[in-house]
This record gives structure tokens, C-alpha cells and sequence, in this order.
């Protein structure tokens, strides 16, 4: 029974140059597991809260000291000598000494940092690759998986909304290779439109830069401008839009949701809310649209129970903002049938435990899975393991570019290549 002998968290930065905390955890056979927390821009309202300093002199407020110094002198006198193996019992202890709903006394940054990084040693303790040492806790904790395999990924290969240049309201447009595809086909799918897509917008005069998720954050003028260059990209591809690969949205759309109304820069009037619901169903149309994340204000339940009455038996439907992998959230979800699908973020609810609970409700409620990052990520691979580990339908890591993003796509292909040669 392996004990913790040492925990220290330390101040690292993020991809946006941003602070994050990063905690190393010691056991007493050496054994370390070290792990980094991301960070979002846009959050849903209810996610569980990020501790920063909030000192203007500091990293312009941004600094994680206090959530540093909450791991190193309250969590980590707290936990040494605890069993290493025992996940459930650590998050609940972590839970408990916060002793808030959201996490607000010690940040839920702090608290998953240990969280996940006592995961990560109690693994490597065991000899078992990550995502093997989190299946076999789903399995005790009699998580409904299906059998082993690395999930298709959601390419997020243009950044609007806050993470891209500012012109584009939709915040992610994604591309989904079919779900026959392995992992390494769909990666090179992605790879290859992505290439094509810069040629495309290169060609279309607009600037190829990247925004924070690696995609790209072109000065088109309209959301539809997007769509269409991404369409293109895909005719001069090898693949067919619509048989090999399909597209997806995150919307955010509590962000441009203004007065009930909908307003894209697409046409000067806003949308209303069935009016919304209508010009989505022609883009799902148009485009081979396979998912819509947030395609609604967080707090328009109505609005998602109509959608997805209308479209859900096509679509995936994804509550991220409006469900923040809480579980009181998801119940609301299921009991009015406001979508068909969840994206599932650690730090959203702030402890492994936890998201495991949520995973495991989504599942027995027949919804899709999908693991994601945060648009503030480091080059930390945890949620790889998380998402191989609960057989996640889809994982949404951003474009296939750029260091924090790539090394998680990587980290697939190395369990892709780890499972084949085990079966
Ligand atoms: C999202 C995420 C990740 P953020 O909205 O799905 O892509 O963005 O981390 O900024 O919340
Ligand atoms: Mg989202």
C-alpha cells in the first residue's frame, strides 16, 4: 500500500501565457506523479472556480500563488501518509477540507492538480499504463464502457468566438472524420484538411495565423465565410464531406446571446431563439453537420429541449457550458431531454472522482461522451489517458498543431500502438 510522503505545487505558465499550477506528488517507494492544470475563456457560469491572486501587479491578477500555497501547507499536511490507491477516499478528503459547492476556498485548480497528479503516481506504482490504472477504477466504481479503443477526435481547425481573432461569433469549427476510422486514419484526415485549409484561406487572401486552440483565426467576414473555406479545403482534399468526414460547431452561444436574440456578424438582425433553431437546422443540412456544442445560451433550456426534440436523433447534441460536468446539472439534462451528449473537463468540477460519477450518469443515460481540453492548456497528456480510459465516443483537443495540443493527439497514437500490439 503505497503512501504519500510529499506533495509541492509549483507556478508554471499555460499556452496563453498564463499562470497554471502544476503539483508533484512522492510516494514512499520515490514513485512521482506530476501533473498540470488548463484553464478556460470561455467558461460556463457554474463551473467550479479557478483561485487566482487577483493582484493587478502581478501577472496582470492572474498568478496562482494562493492556490500553490493552499496544495503545499493545507492540502499536502493533510495527505501525507494517505494510500496512494485509495482515489475515492483522497477526493472526497480534498472536498471536504475546501468544504464549498464550487470549490471556492482552496480553487479547484489547486484541488484537481492533486487530484489527478495522486492518479497519475498511484499508476505508475502499479505498473499500468494510466489510462489501464482509470478504466480499472471505472470499473470498480461499475462505469458502463465500451471495450478499449482510442476515440476519434473533434478537429477544432478554425478559432472564432474568444479564442480566435475576434471577427468570427462561432467559437469552434470542427471537423469529424467518420466513425469507422481509426485513430491514426482520422488523425491524418485532420492533418491533411488542415494543410488544405490553409491553402484555402491563403488562396482567399485571409491571414493564416492561429488562435489558442491551434486552428486557424482568419479575417473572414462572416461565420458562414468560415464554413464555406472549410468546405473547399475538404473538396481538395482527398475525402468527401459528408462519407469520410463530417463538421461540427461549438457555438458558445451564451456569448453573443444578447436580449433572448442570437446575433451573428452574419446579417445585422439578431436571430430569435426559434429562428436560431431554424437556421441551424439548414447548416446541419448544408454542411453534414454531425454536432453542435452550446448552440444556446447556458440558461435557455427551452430553446435546447426544442433542438433537440427536432434534431437530435441526427446530431449530437453538446452541453458544455450549459452542463459543466456537474452532475446536478446533467440530471436537469436528462430528466428534460435538453441534449444527447456531454464534454466531459476535469477542471470544470475539480476532482477525478467527480467527473467519473458525472461520466458514469451521462453513460447509464445512454449520452455520448466526449473528454476534452481547455483553450489554456499545457503540454500535460492526463486527459489523453482519461478519455482511452472511459472509452470516450470523441476527444476534443484542438487542431492538430501546436505544442500543448499535439502532445495529446501523440499520446494516443503511442496507446493506439500499445493496444494493437496487445491484441
Ligand atoms: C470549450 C473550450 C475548449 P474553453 O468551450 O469547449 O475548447 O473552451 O476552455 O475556453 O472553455
Ligand atoms: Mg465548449
Amino acid at each position: 500500500m503505497p503512501k504519500i510522503t510529499k506533495i509541492i505545487a509549483r507556478q508554471i505558465l499555460d499556452s496563453r501565457a498564463t499562470p497554471t499550477i502544476e503539483t508533484k506528488v512522492t510516494l514512499d517507494n520515490g514513485i512521482e506523479g506530476i501533473d498540470s492544470v488548463p484553464s478556460g475563456a470561455s467558461t460556463g457560469k457554474d463551473e467550479a472556480l479557478e483561485l487566482r491572486d487577483n493582484n493587478p501587479a502581478v501577472y496582470m491578477g492572474k498568478s496562482v500563488l494562493n492556490a500553490v500555497n493552499n496544495v503545499n501547507n493545507i492540502i499536502a499536511p493533510r495527505l501525507i501518509g494517505a494510500d496512494v490507491e485509495n482515489q475515492q477516499e483522497i477526493d472526497k478528503l480534498l472536498i471536504d477540507l475546501d468544504g464549498t459547492p464550487n470549490k471556492g476556498k482552496l480553487g479547484a485548480n489547486s484541488i484537481l492538480s492533486v487530484s489527478m497528479s495522486t492518479v497519475r503516481a498511484a499508476a505508475t506504482t502499479n505498473n499500468l499504463p494510466l489510462y489501464k490504472y482509470i478504466r480499472d477504477i471505472a470499473e470498480r466504481m461499475v462505469i458502463k464502457l465500451s471495450p478499449l479503443s482510442v476515440p476519434i477526435p473533434l478537429f477544432n481547425v478554425i478559432n472564432g468566438g474568444k479564442h480566435g481573432a475576434g471577427n468570427l461569433n462561432i467559437q469552434e469549427f470542427m471537423i469529424i472524420p467518420a466513425s469507422n476510422k481509426t485513430y491514426h486514419e482520422a488523425l491524418q484526415i485532420g492533418v491533411e484538411i488542415y494543410h488544405k485549409l490553409k491553402e484555402t484561406l491563403i488562396f482567399r487572401n485571409a491571414v493564416a495565423s492561429v488562435g489558442d486552440e491551434g486552428g486557424f483565426a482568419p479575417n473572414l467576414s462572416t461565420n458562414i465565410d468560415a464554413l464555406e473555406a472549410i468546405a473547399e479545403a475538404i473538396r481538395n482534399s482527398n475525402y468527401r464531406l459528408g462519407v469520410d468526414v463530417f463538421l461540427g460547431l461549438d457555438l458558445a452561444a451564451s456569448v453573443f446571446l444578447k436580449n433572448g436574440r442570437y446575433q451573428l456578424i452574419d446579417r445585422a438582425q439578431a436571430y430569435s431563439p426559434d429562428e436560431f433553431i431554424e437556421y441551424l437546422t439548414i447548416l446541419q443540412d448544408e454542411y453534414k453537420m454531425l454536432l453542435f456544442e452550446d448552440p444556446f445560451g447556458e440558461e435557455e433550456w427551452d430553446t435546447w429541449v426544442k433542438f433537440t426534440s427536432k434534431l437530435g436523433d441526427k446530431v449530437f447534441v453538446v452541453g458544455d457550458d450549459l452542463l459543466v460536468t456537474n452532475p446536478k446539472k446533467l440530471d436537469q439534462a436528462i430528466k428534460t431531454h435538453a441534449c444527447n451528449s456531454i464534454l466531459v473537463k476535469l477542471n470544470q468540477i475539480g476532482t477525478f472522482t467527480q467527473t467519473l460519477e458525472v461520466v458514469k450518469n451521462a453513460l447509464a443515460a445512454g449520452f455520448k461522451n466526449i473528454v476534452s481540453h481547455r483553450s489554456g492548456e499545457t503540454t500535460d497528456t492526463f486527459v489523453s489517458d482519461l478519455a482511452v480510459g472511459l472509452s470516450a465516443d470523441y476527444v476534443k483537443f484542438g487542431a492538430p498543431a501546436r505544442g500543448e495540443r499535439v502532445v495529446k493527439y501523440n499520446r494516443l497514437l503511442e496507446i493506439e500502438e500499445e493496444l494493437s500490439q496487445k491484441s
